[in-house]
């Protein structure tokens, strides 16, 4: 052996350990929980400065029977196998589980409420309780965000992943964490809905409202009525071909949604937004002549004919079939923006369609114009835009949905030059989405009046997935936040900071985020 090949010899494995050392380095292994950049952040987190070690054989324990906890145990199995490359096994457990495992369990008397849970992480074992499946699996949400952020990707195996150790106590203030999205304007097949559902659900959201009927489009299939969907659905705005789901394509959203503890809550927007229903029948318009299908983005120009008989004879027909479909306690019946409709016709409909849809076992959910009308028990207002009709709502004893256009708007611009958008409501930046309170929003209306937040997201201008994503990132977490953290403990120079840390996490899921100047993403992006 040269001299040279001796020293390599005695050199190769000193720079192989500081290769190693410099790896292990760029992946920051975690001790300090108190550091993870948790969106929405917990109630209380306490730290113990350590790891577990997700190992070889590593499995996750479930203690019940209970098909939804094997399901929690599912989802954390599916990310952690791709992110290890181990084959991280879902296990029946009972009694003690040997050390260096993840156990999962139902148990009653946590204090953790419907969707709370504690996870409690040590070197020896990661402890996941909470008194319902959906608690378990948004601690599960939480343990991913505990991961590294190539958890989002499908990229390759990597080996053993560690997680800081403490303990994490959490539970939301509201119980409606939603967004809508306006599959009307612009259609959105199963597969981008299911990306959305994946949006929601990896921030603890737990209600999709889709917004199925519109001027432009009627996307849902009444077999009673199958000329709503096969024309009325046939055009979106701009021209271009739309679409509609069969029942069963919306069977599978439903489905899919409830697998993540999300309720999908389906919206016949009327009287008014219903062009599309009107082109399709020429009996439902006063005149009994078909209208054209419209592609533009005028809004309050159509209305239902709201003295026929014939028309709560469709509206039955319609509420019928998608109550049958539709495992949520509620439907949403729109009543926005009517501005061809007479204000007692408006009344007279609003009424008489409330009955409708409790005659069918579900609750209403209304644009907050139905506070004109009579609020029948359980009907719950839509605040978008007006004070007045919130407090008509709130003074009739119901409650609200948080869902004001000047700060939860997911299709305002962000400012003057963003690409997509309106703004009529104002620009949106990412500080601005974050920086309010529901429960101090409008006065007078306090938190026991409000069952939560939405964030909707209208399609006048967004026509595909990527657009979508463009829009809703980085402002979706944002609004999570605000649904589930309490407002004493949010604050935007802290939550952007966390805010930036998302980014890596959204760009290994392929997300097409807004790079937002206001937030201070690590030099990468
Ligand atoms: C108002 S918000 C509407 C929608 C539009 C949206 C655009 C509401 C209840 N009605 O019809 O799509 O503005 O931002």
């Amino acid at each position: 052996m040269n001299r040279k090949s001796r020293i390599l010899k005695v050199m190769m494995p000193l720079a192989s350990v500081f290769l190693m050392t410099l790896m292990s380095c760029s992946q920051e292994i975690p001790t300090d929980l108190a550091k993870a950049n948790l969106i929405p952040r917990p109630v209380s987190v306490s730290a113990t400065g350590e790891s577990f070690t997700v190992k070889q054989n590593t499995g996750i324990y479930v203690m019940d029977d209970n098909p939804e906890v094997a399901e929690a145990a599912a989802f954390l199995s599916a990310l952690l196998k791709p992110l290890t490359g181990y084959g991280i096994e879902v296990k029946k457990g009972s009694g003690e589980v040997p050390a260096g495992n993840i156990v999962l369990s139902v148990e009653d008397g946590l204090d953790t409420g419907k969707e709370g849970y504690i996870l409690d992480i040590s070197k020896k074992q990661v402890s996941v309780k909470a008194e319902t499946p959906a608690g378990l699996f948004y601690a599960v949400q939480t343990i991913r965000q505990l991961l590294p952020a190539a958890v989002e990707s499908s990229s390759p195996a990597n080996g053993p992943v560690k997680i800081a150790t403490g303990v994490i106590n959490d539970r939301p203030v509201y119980g409606y964490r939603g967004s809508m999205l306006d599959v009307s304007r612009h259609f959105f097949s199963v597969e981008d809905v299911k990306r959305y559902v994946d949006f929601l659900a990896a921030y603890k959201m737990n209600v999709l409202h889709l917004h199925l009927s519109d001027d432009q489009g009627w996307r849902i299939e009444i077999k009673s009525w199958p000329s709503l969907a096969l024309h009325g659905g046939s055009k979106e705005v701009g021209g271009g071909e739309g679409g509609y789901y069969t029942q069963e394509q919306y069977t599978d959203i439903v489905n899919y949604a409830a697998a993540r503890h999300i309720t999908v809550i389906p919206e016949i927007d009327m009287p008014g937004h219903t062009n599309a229903a009107l082109a399709s029948y020429a009996e439902l318009n006063k005149n009994k002549k078909a209208t054209e299908l419209y592609t533009g983005t005028e809004v309050g120009f159509s209305s239902l004919d709201t003295r026929s008989e014939l028309t709560y004879k469709f509206i039955d027909d319609v509420i019928r079939e998608l109550a049958a479909i539709t495992p949520g306690e509620y439907l949403h019946i729109g009543g926005d923006e009517s501005h061809s409709t007479k204000k007692d016709d408006y009344i007279y409909f609003m009424n008489r369609v409330q009955d409708i849809v409790s005659a069918y076992g579900k609750k209403v959910l209304a644009w907050d114009e139905i506070a004109l009308a009579t609020v029948k028990p359980g009907t719950i207002a839509q605040v978008w835009a007006s004070v007045e009709n919130a407090n008509l709502a709130v003074g009739q004893g119901a409650k609200v949905l948080m869902s004001p256009a000047k700060k939860a708007y997911l299709d305002m611009q962000y400012h003057k030059d963003t690409p997509l958008g309106l703004h009529w409501a104002g620009y949106i930046e990412v500080d601005t989405a974050y920086i309010w309170d529901p429960a101090t929003y409008i006065p007078g209306i306090d938190q026991e009046d409000i069952v939560g937040v939405e964030a909707p997201l209208w399609s006048e201008t967004v026509t595909n997935i990527d657009e979508v994503e463009f829009m809703v990132f980085p402002r979706l977490p944002g609004y999570a936040e605000i649904g589930w953290t309490p407002a004493a403990l949010r604050n935007w120079d802290e939550y952007k900071l966390r805010l930036a840390a998302h980014g890596e996490r959204f760009s290994a899921a392929g997300i097409d985020y807004y790079a937002s100047e206001k937030v201070p993403w690590p030099a990468t992006k």
